[in-house]
């Protein structure tokens, strides 16, 4: 493992080149070389963007995929996974100079209570204030809640699941209460999912909340 120090190092000799990688982007080679430093052959060159805080670029699988935005650092160790979509939607939806703060998965840069996570999953705009992706469904009194919502598709690994509450405490996540209508694809990548809880139990019928996996 190679660090920005070792090449700022004045107690190596060997490594007193300035050298840095710009947390904004850049690109880096990597030449391979003799002992007396002339180079032999051009091994390979990587070009990166901002990484979303908590981050990085790498390749997945380690050492030999495609490189990719990264779920986690892990510096000198296996790399984590690639979430190759997501890169690529902050790229779209975030101007340059954005901070990395603002792009995590975790963060609300527009504080409508919706992360990029979910703004991601639900096809919003992750710098204007949404409403909530949840479409509650007219029903009679007395019917089960029934709603609808429109979530990516087009995402590998990318996972919703209805929780279904009496108490807001004591989640069943089984989906066991739950029916699923339809889903009908839409041209742009996602789906509107129609939810219905069931009958019974009726203890569950009074809340249900939607997880969303990356
Ligand atoms: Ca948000
Ligand atoms: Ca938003």
């Amino acid at each position: 493992m190679l660090t920005e120090n070792q090449f700022n190092n004045p107690a190596d000799s060997g490594a007193l080149i300035p050298f840095s990688l710009n947390s904004a982007g850049d690109d880096v080679f990597l030449v391979e070389a003799d002992a007396a430093g002339n180079l032999l052959r051009f091994a390979d060159r990587v070009e990166f963007s901002v990484a979303p805080e908590g981050m990085t670029f790498g390749r997945y699988p380690d050492g030999a995929g495609s490189f990719d935005l990264l779920r986690g650092v892990t510096s000198g160790g296996a790399n984590t996974t690639a979430i190759p979509a997501y890169g690529e939607w902050v790229a779209t939806q975030f101007p340059p100079g954005t901070a990395s703060s603002s792009m995590a998965l975790a963060a609300d840069p527009d504080s409508d209570g919706l992360s990029n996570l979910l703004e991601f999953a639900f096809k919003l705009d992750p710098l204007k204030p949404d409403g909530s992706p949840i479409n509650l469904q007219p029903a009679a009194a007395g019917t089960p809640l029934q709603f609808t919502f429109t979530v990516r598709t087009d995402v590998t690994g990318l996972a919703n699941r209805i929780d279904v509450s009496s108490d807001l405490t004591a989640w069943d996540t089984t989906e066991a209460a739950v029916e699923r209508l339809s889903t009908v694809p839409n041209a742009d990548g996602t789906a509107t999912v129609s939810v219905r809880l069931r009958p019974n139990p009726p203890a569950l019928q009074k809340h249900a909340r939607i997880m969303i996996s990356l």
